[in-house]
Formats: structure tokens, sequence, C-alpha cells
């Protein structure tokens, strides 16, 4: 092994809903391990705020911002083509884009849990679907799932959410039993807890000033004692996107500070 092998020096990524959160973090990685990097949000508004932000971190000249909601089939074929035209054949996908609605499950409306499943799951099959035919021709191709503690672990609230990320987890693996065989390998990454827009209700300081009980209790679930940070996903994801892990495939790696292997601090 060499150290190129974990280079993404001439590779084009598509990274999901990467305007800010994990995906944005894993972009920029991307684009400091030499990749060109096309991200997309469900608007123009968003996107030109992640070129804004692309552009506060330097990374302005490698990247290509594209409005695609993916959940729409049709969209993210149309996304694929235009990315092909501006930035060449995509050697990286991150299914990143995702949503979470905490609702007790007796009380979610069935357009809440499907809205959950639809982009958390069926978008990762849509988009790695309308990106294989061009990974198989090139003889190689990465797939990057952005699984969660979810996959493995359930809680209150969080029924949909959980049923997707689990049915991602073996979404990832059955990609890479069906695509192993074309060079493509498949993977997830389960963050544990990050700091991000997605995890600041859980987070928000109390009406006295006193930490959320969640904040709370989660630093007490790591080992670690703390939230992890999105930049804290940029080296597994870089290695999984590189040839440095073509053996690796069908894995979920998670990045997790140690929270599935620990039963929880004593109160
Ligand atoms: P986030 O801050 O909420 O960002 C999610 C991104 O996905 C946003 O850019 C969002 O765009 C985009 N998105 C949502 N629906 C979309 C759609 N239909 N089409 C295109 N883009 C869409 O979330 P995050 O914390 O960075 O999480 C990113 C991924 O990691 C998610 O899959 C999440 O489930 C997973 N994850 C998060 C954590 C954590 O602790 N934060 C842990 C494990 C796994 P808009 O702003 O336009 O909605
Ligand atoms: C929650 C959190 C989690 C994280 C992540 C954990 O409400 O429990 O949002 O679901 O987002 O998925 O890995």
């Amino acid at each position: 092994m060499e150290m190129k092998d974990f280079s993404l020096t001439g590779k084009v990524a598509f990274i999901t809903g990467a305007t800010y959160g994990i995906g944005f973090a894993i972009a920029t990685a991307y684009i400091k391990a030499g990749a060109k990097v096309a991200f997309c949000d469900i608007s123009q508004d968003k996107v030109d705020l992640g070129y804004k932000a692309y552009e506060e971190a330097g990374c302005k000249d490698s990247v290509k911002g594209y409005v695609c909601n993916v959940t729409d089939e049709n969209a993210v074929k149309e996304t694929v083509k235009k990315i092909n035209a501006d930035l060449g054949t995509i050697d990286i996908l991150v299914n990143n884009a995702g949503i979470i609605k905490r609702i007790p499950m007796h009380e979610m409306k069935r357009e809440e849990f499907q809205a959950v499943i639809d982009i958390d799951l069926v978008a990762p099959y849509i988009v790695a679907s309308a990106v294989i035919p061009q990974m198989i021709e090139k003889g190689h191709g990465k797939i990057i799932n952005i699984c969660s503690m979810m996959s493995e672990l359930g809680r209150e609230t969080v029924s949909a959410y959980a049923a997707a990320k689990g049915g991602l987890k073996m979404l990832t693996r059955n990609i890479c039993a069906e695509y192993g065989q074309y060079n493509i390998q498949c993977n997830g990454i389960g963050p544990g807890y990050i700091a991000t827009p997605q995890t600041a209700p859980l987070r928000e300081k109390q009406p006295d000033g006193s930490r959320h009980p969640f904040d709370q209790f989660i630093c007490g679930r790591t080992p670690a004692g703390r939230w992890l940070q999105t930049e804290e996903l940029q080296g597994p994801a870089v290695f999984l996107a590189s040839d440095a892990s073509n053996a690796v495939n069908g894995h979920i790696l998670y990045v997790d500070g140690g929270i599935l292997a620990y039963i929880g601090k004593q109160p």
C-alpha cells in the first residue's frame, strides 16, 4: 500500500444534500483529497448558500451545485446528466441527504412516516440506480450511504427514521452483493451523535440555562463523553472513497465515539 492510495485526485464525487452539515464536511474533505464535487439541494437559494460556504472554505473552484430533490427520479437522472457534462463520470456517490421527524409512532401521520422513508431510504436507491450504470461502464465505483446509530438501535419518537436507516444498512449490503462483480464497493458510514442542524433541537439550552436532558444523556452514552463534530467523519469518508478501501465492501463503518460498544455511564 502507498499513501497515494488515499488520494482522490482526478475523481468526481456526487454528494447529495451537501449544502451544510455532514455532507458539507465530507465534500470539503474530498476536495482537499483532490476530487471535484457535485452537491445538490432542493432550492436555488439553498444551493447558493452552499456556494457561499464552499467559497468561505476555499473550495469554490472544485465544486458545482445543482437544484435537485433526491426523491424525484426524473430530476435525479437529469442532474446526473448535468454532472457528467460539467465534471465528468461520477466515481464516488455519497447518499447523505436525509431528514428526521421526532414524533411518537402512534401519533405520526402516514405521510410523515412516508416522507422520512422516501428521503432516507428510497432516495439512496433512486440516486444509486441512476449512477451505477456509468460506474459499471467505467469498471469501478464507490458508493457510500450515510447510515446511523438507528441502523442498529431504536429510541422513542424516531420509528420512521430507524426503519429507513435500518433498511439503508441492508440496501448497502445488497448493492455490495449485486455490484461487487463490477468492482463497485458500497459501504456505509454510521455517524454517532454529531453536532449539526439536524441534532440542534437535542442540544438546545433549557429555559433555566441548563443543558438539554438529551445532551446530558448522549454524553453519558458516549465513552468520549461528548458530541462528535462533522470533521471527525472526514477521514473515514475519504478512506471509503479511496483505492485504500477497494477490498472493503458491504461494511458499515460506525464513527460513533464508541456508543455501540458502551452500556453507558452509571448515573
Ligand atoms: P442536516 O444538517 O439536516 O442536513 C441534511 C441535508 O440534506 C441538508 O442539506 C438538506 O437540505 C438535505 N436534504 C434534505 N432533504 C433533501 C431532499 N429531498 N433532496 C435534496 N437534499 C435534501 O443533516 P446532517 O446532520 O448533516 O445529516 C446528514 C446525513 O447524516 C443524514 O442522512 C442524517 O440522517 C445522517 N446522520 C446524521 C447524524 C447526526 O448526528 N447529525 C448522525 C447519523 C446520521 P435542506 O436544508 O434543503 O433540507
Ligand atoms: C435522534 C438523532 C439521531 C442522529 C443520528 C444518530 O433524534 O436520535 O437525530 O437519529 O441523527 O442518526 O446516529
